[in-house]
């Protein structure tokens, strides 16, 4: 069966508009391939961007076990981050999401480009400006946040807002294997992680980003943010919840959720 990548990514981006849930696209179709899924994901971003949106940066997601379990997924992602979608006040206008979740990120910012193939964890250090913490607002369009590999793909791993913080440090500043995060909901820790639970390194989840795009003829930009994935699961951001990413090395985040 032919997917149709346009039809998709209008159904998804009206879901967005409409503040609404829609059903999974491998309820509908027969068959969703992996090129399928970001052919759909590049042509929700080329729709985005026809709106007068611009290219902040580029995402993973689904690497480390506590994603990979929570979300009943077992392979990383990739996906972009539109400008529009930077928070920079740290409050998430719950109005206009579906069912919002948080979760801690470690970021990097690029001071120069990437491009793969063949691009290792040191090269992205050499590359990266800072890294910085932040907190990613994820908000699947699918109904009961329930996907499977290839729908999230095409739901540019549900991306929706993200908070970046003003601290940071140069990229070999501290060890970021070690690199320590406690995550704080509403004043209950709700997870604790440390940068190796990124697929062993955050570096190497960045080249694998890098590498990825390589194949479609696409680089990482200086300038731009990355999100490497969050290392705890996610949680959810409601009416009056407060959310905080407490970093080793890279400061404190704060998110909270406001109608
Ligand atoms: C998919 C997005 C995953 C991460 O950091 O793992 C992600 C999801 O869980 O809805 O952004
Ligand atoms: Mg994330």
């Amino acid at each position: 069966m032919t997917i149709d990548h346009a039809h998709w990514a209008h159904y998804l981006l009206s879901a967005v508009d409409e503040r609404r849930d829609v059903q999974a696209i491998t309820k509908q179709v027969d068959e969703l391939s992996i090129d399928d899924a970001y052919a759909i994901q590049a042509a929700l971003l080329e729709l985005q961007l026809g709106r007068g949106d611009t290219l902040a940066g580029a995402k993973l997601g689904l690497t480390s076990a506590a994603k990979q379990e929570q979300m009943g997924v077992d392979a990383p992602v990739y996906g972009w981050v539109p400008a529009s979608t930077v928070l920079h006040d740290g409050v998430a206008p719950l109005d206009e999401l579906i069912h919002p979740r948080c979760e801690p990120e470690i970021v990097f910012i690029l001071g120069e480009d990437l491009a793969g193939p063949n691009v290792t964890a040191d090269d992205v250090l050499d590359a990266t400006d800072k890294v910085v913490g932040g907190i990613e607002v994820i908000d699947s369009r699918y109904e009961k946040f329930s996907f499977t590999l290839t729908d999230v793909i095409a739901d540019n791993t549900s991306a929706a807002r993200v908070v970046i913080g003003d601290e940071g440090m140069a990229p070999r500043d501290a060890d970021l294997t070690t690199l320590g995060c406690v995550f704080e909901v509403d004043g209950t820790i709700t997870g604790t992680a440390t940068g190796a639970a990124l697929l062993g390194d955050p570096a190497r989840c960045v080249a694998m980003l890098a590498n990825h795009l390589g194949k479609h003829g696409q680089k990482l930009e200086a300038g731009w943010l990355v999100m490497a994935g969050a290392a705890t699961d996610a949680r959810p951001l409601e009416p009056g919840t407060t959310a905080i990413a407490r970093y080793s090395h890279l400061g404190s985040v704060t998110v909270s959720g406001k109608v």
